[in-house]
């Protein structure tokens, strides 16, 4: 009977279809609850067909607001992010968000549309070479050239985004093509010769690790983003605490592994701390868990854990040895390679002496800034962030001071909570990103962290938020600057403010006012601490304007050039 049914279910899927009803049904059977996109000629014939799909579609108010919704969707539900934009300007302004999302390996499905197939290449009204443009940021791309092609292109699509190493994948479809019809067959199998991520690490050079973990006295983890990629968070914390190896992680990684754990030592590089880098300065074993060695982390290579034999656990083998000459390659999924390393149980290294100077480390230069009355820090703003929402809220963030501040002072204990952009940094991530997340977790306290000078950057999604009465909490921390430019010009360009200060921004509560948002302004800690338990109490969007002491750097900090041991701002 049931073999019955499959069999009548896949006849029912071998109907034929124009290419937009495809779209549609493919969308259907990858289980896809929600889209962000924003119409357009070359996608009228896909639009049609959505009016009356059931699909949930998301009509942001700019295409780079619907991909970075989409990856703030992708980043907090593990699920690809589905984008549609029209073609050329609609396509074009969507580059900046793939480009973010093959930096941070975010899984996104993003069709574009395309002029018809028979005036490519004539710079036809909207024509934009989209695959040429979007190649080197796509972990792949098609163009539709024949509509009986389109079932096995989309679920490729799907396939590549989210196995292996995750990552953005672009299909552009001619406008003739969302109305050409063929057979609809989507139970076909993937069949990418070409693409078979290696997930299975390899049991010899698992053992040559348990070996050196076995002879360290100074080993240390360096987990990236990578662990949450694989869902690895359990087994990392299992093998940390079986061998009693320490845990640092990379900003994207923050929340993999429990921030009041006593074995974590803090997010490394850059604004690392005190503790954290020096153990990357001093280790004599460095285990690398799915993170890439991003420059951010590691300051000048040369210095770069210059006492340590490197491993390093990747879904991707051009990662491993591309940054850091590695000693023990470990290719494959991070959980499978932790499973495995547990199961191994390996003899402990005798850590005791290298805990206790990371432990004085830690007493001795935490994380510091000075309150001072009447003034509001915005280390402490993100302190109160932290305390009201027990730590358990998703936050999003934009690039900048506050996004460091909200690394350093928002303890992450829980994974998927934090979504920002790291890679590629860009302003005006956060909010739209909130949008993504929230949608991905109804029920989460969804607090939106983002700087005066980002926020007006994709600002105008506000409109999203208040259309769907979204219960994002916005927090504008408004130092009245392009903070981090000015930290950078006040450090390394003798104080020459150039284009960094904004001291008359407009006046974010009315803007948010004029969106029928609730607003409200804090100067004060009292103040912060009064407008921010009445947002989270409120099940509505609300938007707070921070005016924090405009002056205030990021500390500790590794300046360009530098090795992680020569960070400057870890004492008074
Ligand atoms: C799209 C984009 N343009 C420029 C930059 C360079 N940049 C990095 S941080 C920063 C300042 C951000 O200012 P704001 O959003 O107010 O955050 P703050 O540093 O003040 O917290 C700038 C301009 C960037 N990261 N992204
Ligand atoms: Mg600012």
């Amino acid at each position: 009977m049931a073999a019955n049914m499959k069999v009548k279910e896949r006849v029912a899927k071998k109907q034929t279809l124009c290419g937009a009803l495809m779209l549609i049904e493919a969308l259907k059977a990858e289980n896809v609850k929600v889209i962000f996109g924003y119409p357009g000629g070359a996608v009228l014939p896909i639009y049609d067909k959505l009016y009356e799909s059931g699909v949930f579609h998301v009509l942001t108010r700019h295409e780079q607001g619907a991909i970075h919704a989409a990856e703030g969707y992708a980043r907090i539900s593990g699920k690809p992010g589905v984008v549609i934009a029209t073609s050329g300007p609609g396509a074009t302004n969507i580059v900046t968000g793939l480009t973010d999302a093959m930096m941070d390996s975010i899984p996104l499905v993003v069709f574009t549309g395309q002029v018809a197939s028979s005036v490519i290449g004539s710079d036809a009204f909207q024509e934009a070479d989209v695959l040429g443009i979007t190649m080197p940021i796509t972990k792949h791309s098609y163009q539709v050239r024949d509509v009986h092609e389109l079932p096995k292109i989309i679920k490729e699509a799907f396939h590549i985004a989210t196995t292996g190493r995750p990552g953005p994948v672009l299909i552009d479809i001619p406008k003739d093509m969302a109305v050409a019809e063929a057979e609809f067959d989507y139970e076909q199998d993937v069949q990418l010769p070409g693409y078979q991520p290696t997930t299975k690490p390899n049991h010899l050079q698992i053992r040559k690790l348990v070996e050196a973990v076995s002879q360290a006295k100074r080993p240390v983890i360096l987990a990236g983003a990578g662990v949450l990629h694989a869902n690895a968070h359990e087994q990392l914390k299992q093998y940390a605490e079986q061998q009693h190896i320490p845990v640092i992680h990379t900003l994207l990684g923050l929340g993999g592994f429990p921030a009041d754990h006593p074995l974590f030592l803090g997010m490394a590089g850059m604004h690392g701390t005190y503790t954290a880098n020096m153990a990357l300065y001093e280790c004599d074993l460095l285990i690398n868990v799915g993170a890439r060695f991003d420059d951010r982390v590691t300051g000048n290579l040369a210095h770069f854990a210059p006492k340590a034999t490197v491993a390093h656990i990747d879904i991707d083998p051009a990662e491993i040895g591309k940054n850091v000459p590695t000693k023990i390659p470990i290719v494959g999924d991070a959980k499978e390679a932790l499973i495995q390393l547990i199961e191994q149980n390996g003899k402990r290294p005798d850590v005791s002496d290298w805990l206790k100077q990371l432990n004085e480390w830690k007493r001795e230069y935490p994380l510091m800034y000075k309150r001072e009355p009447g003034v509001l820090k915005p280390q402490r703003l993100i302190e109160m962030i932290h305390e009201y929402t027990n730590g358990e809220a998703v936050v999003t963030t934009d690039v900048g001071q506050h996004q460091m501040w909200v690394a350093q002072y928002y303890k992450f204990k829980q994974p998927h909570r934090w979504v920002t952009s790291g890679g590629l940094g860009t302003m005006g991530f956060g909010l739209p990103a909130a949008i993504g997340a929230q949608l991905a977790q109804p029920e989460a306290t969804v607090v939106s962290i983002v700087g005066d000078g980002g926020f007006q950057m994709t600002l105008q999604e506000l409109s999203v938020i208040q259309e769907l009465n979204l219960p994002i909490k916005i927090v504008i921390v408004n130092n009245q600057a392009l903070g981090m430019v000015r930290q950078w010009q006040e450090i390394f360009y003798e104080k020459r403010y150039s284009h960094s200060l904004i001291p008359n921004q407009p006046d974010f509560v009315r803007l948010a006012e004029a969106y029928g948002m609730k607003a409200m302004r804090a100067t004060t800690e009292e103040e912060a601490e009064y407008v921010l338990k009445e947002a989270l109490a409120t099940n509505a969007p609300v938007l707070l304007d921070f005016h924090v002491c405009p002056g205030e750097n990021v500390y500790p900090m590794v300046a360009p050039g530098k090795g992680l041991h020569e960070m400057v701002g870890v004492k008074w």
